[in-house]
Parts: structure tokens; C-alpha cells; sequence
């Protein structure tokens, strides 16, 4: 049975990708959280780990001997990451390089998925879209910059010191139980409290002509099993729906599942200070290497999505 590790498993894809591994793949799923977070289950195979602390991720990786580690601990808020770059470049890069370096010390070794984003490419033309791996990266924001960065330190990684290091650049990912601070569970939470009569029938909005690429979580973490498996070292892989909605197709599809007359305002907190016009992944890479595509129809997921908030508000 193989023995998997999923470092930042208390976030969003943390739990799909935990039940993925275990109830999917069959594999023997290990935990890490921060020692502030909780887990709902699991607690045997949970371990406390703060990625800044290289000593605790290699006293870890002795205790465990993983065969995999997932590697999805990070400032993942590109709003954040405006705030607190500081922070953001420490978790981002400073931790990945701590995970890394861990693992360069062990006497076997574990194949790593260290979880990058599409925002690393950036400011893309329109003649490079959709956007394939080996287009030039031109990243745009704070939190893109940071996982560019990750990137390169895990090729350099993989060829210097031939390690099994794979990169995923995910694009959007959305589903039940994300965060509001990202657009979609940000807009089904505004909806599902004015259904509730705890607001007035007004949505608040950032920048609606951005055009994103959005998959399901559960496709998603059924893409990171499988480069585990297949991944070839020092190679990085898109994981992405391969076509792009604008913000505004979102909210008006989310309008629209709630039948409520709903006027919509632009909030200026919502305003990026540098906003990307279009990501949209070309996913031929993985796709020839395993033959995965994005399953779940984006109508279902928002409709998950919000169902879930009409649940918790
Ligand atoms: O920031 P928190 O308190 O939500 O904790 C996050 C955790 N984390 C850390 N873990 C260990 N050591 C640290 N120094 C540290 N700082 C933060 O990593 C959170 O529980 C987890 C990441 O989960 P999310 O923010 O929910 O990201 P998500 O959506 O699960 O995305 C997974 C990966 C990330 O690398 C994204 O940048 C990428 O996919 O798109």
C-alpha cells in the first residue's frame, strides 16, 4: 500500500484530495496542519507541521517514510498576498524550499507534487491562449510570483539533485466548502444571506470582464493522483477546465440558480491593483500523459456551491 503525504491538508482541496487518496486510490493518507488548524477526522494520521520550520518537516518525513508528498501548504489568496507579501514569499517560498530540502536529506526517494497556479503566466496575448506549459511566464501579482518561484527552485531541485519533483500551474478551482474570500464561494455566500433576509438584495463586486478558467475540486485532486503516478520528474503540468467564463457569465449564472431580483455594485476593495484579463489552460500535457479531463459540469459545481452556503449562512 503506498504511503501518502499531504503537507496544508486542512485547507479547500486538502480534504477532497485526503478522501481521493483514501477511498479512490487505496493509498495509506497522512495529514498536516498548522497547530492552530483542526481536521474533522483522521486524527491518528494527523501531524502538526508549520512549513517554516525545516527541523519539524524533517523529523516528520522520518517519523512517516511517505512514498508521496502533496505539497499544498501556502498563502493561496492572491487578495492576501497583496496585503502581506512578506508573508506570502515566506510560506510560498521559504516553505517550499524547506519541504524540498527535507526531502534531499532522506535516504530514499518520495516523489513531491509541489501545487503551483496558472496565474504564473501572468499577463498573457491573446495569440498564447489557451496557454501551454513552456509559454514564457510573466507573473502579474504578488501570490503569482511566489509560485513561479516555486516553480523553478522545483525544476532546479529534480535536475540538480535528481529528484522525483513534479509541478502542477492549477488553474481556478472551486466547489463546496471553499473559502468567500475567492469569487465564486464569495458570490453563492451573498447570495444564499439575501435569500435568508440577512442583507438587501445587492451583491457586491470586483472586476467582472475577467475571464477565468474554473475546474471542480474533485476533478482537480483526481489530477494530482494521477501526475503523482505519472508525472514525469522536473516537468509541470497544467490542471485545468481548458476554456474560460468571464466573472460577470459566474455571477449571472449564480443570479440566475437563486430567482431573485438582485442589483449588483462594485466594491472597491474587490479592485486587484493589477487585475490578468484572461487565463485559460491548454491541458493537451496532461491529458496525452494520463488521459484526464475535467468531468463535473461547471452548472453542477456552482450549484453545489451554493447549496452548500444556503446550508452554513
Ligand atoms: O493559512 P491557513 O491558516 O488557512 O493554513 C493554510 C496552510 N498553511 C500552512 N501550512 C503549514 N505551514 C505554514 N507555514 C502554512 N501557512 C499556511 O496551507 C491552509 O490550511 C493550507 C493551504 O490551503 P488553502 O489556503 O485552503 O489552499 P487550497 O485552496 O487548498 O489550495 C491548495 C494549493 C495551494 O498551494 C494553492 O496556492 C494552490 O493549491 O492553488
Amino acid at each position: 500500500m503506498k504511503k501518502a503525504l499531504i503537507i496544508g491538508a486542512a485547507g479547500f482541496v486538502g480534504s477532497y484530495l485526503t478522501e481521493h487518496l483514501r477511498d479512490e486510490c487505496g493509498m495509506e493518507v497522512h495529514v498536516t496542519k498548522l497547530p492552530t488548524e483542526s481536521l474533522p477526522e483522521q486524527k491518528d494520521r494527523a501531524h502538526d507541521l508549520n512549513i517554516l520550520n525545516k527541523e519539524e518537516i524533517v523529523s516528520l518525513l522520518f517519523e512517516i517514510r511517505p512514498d508521496y508528498i502533496f505539497h499544498l501548504a501556502a498563502q493561496s489568496s492572491v487578495g492576501i498576498a497583496w496585503k502581506n507579501p512578506a508573508l506570502t514569499i515566506d510560506i510560498n517560498i521559504k516553505g517550499s524550499v524547506n519541504v524540498m530540502d527535507a526531502v534531499r536529506e532522506l535516504y530514499y526517494k518520495p516523489r513531491i507534487l509541489l501545487i503551483g497556479s496558472g496565474e504564473e503566466y501572468g499577463h498573457i496575448p491573446e495569440e498564447e491562449i489557451p496557454i501551454r506549459e513552456e509559454n514564457r511566464i510573466r507573473p502579474g501579482n504578488i501570490y503569482a510570483a511566489t509560485k513561479a518561484c516555486q516553480n523553478m527552485i522545483g525544476s532546479i531541485y529534480a535536475q540538480a539533485y535528481d529528484m522525483e519533483v513534479m509541478m502542477v500551474r492549477a488553474f481556478n478551482h472551486i466547489g463546496p466548502t471553499q473559502s468567500s474570500i475567492f469569487v465564486v464561494s464569495d458570490f453563492c455566500r451573498q447570495v444564499a444571506e439575501i435569500e435568508k433576509g440577512l442583507r438587501e438584495p445587492v451583491m457586491y463586486v470586483g472586476n467582472l470582464n475577467a475571464r477565468r478558467d474554473f475546474t471542480d475540486v474533485r476533478d482537480v485532486v483526481r489530477a494530482y493522483g494521477l501526475l503523482m503516478e505519472y508525472g514525469e520528474p522536473g516537468e509541470t503540468y497544467n490542471v485545468g477546465r481548458g476554456s474560460s467564463v468571464s466573472i460577470r457569465e459566474m455571477l449571472e449564472m449564480i443570479i440566475s440558480m437563486s430567482g431573485r431580483e438582485i442589483r449588483v455594485e462594485t466594491d472597491r476593495n474587490k479592485l486587484r491593483p493589477v487585475d490578468i484579463p484572461v487565463i485559460e489552460a491548454d491541458i493537451s500535457k496532461i491529458h496525452a500523459l494520463t488521459g484526464w479531463e475535467p468531468k463535473i459540469p461547471l452548472r453542477q459545481t456552482v450549484s453545489e456551491t451554493l447549496h452548500y452556503w444556503r446550508g452554513k449562512v
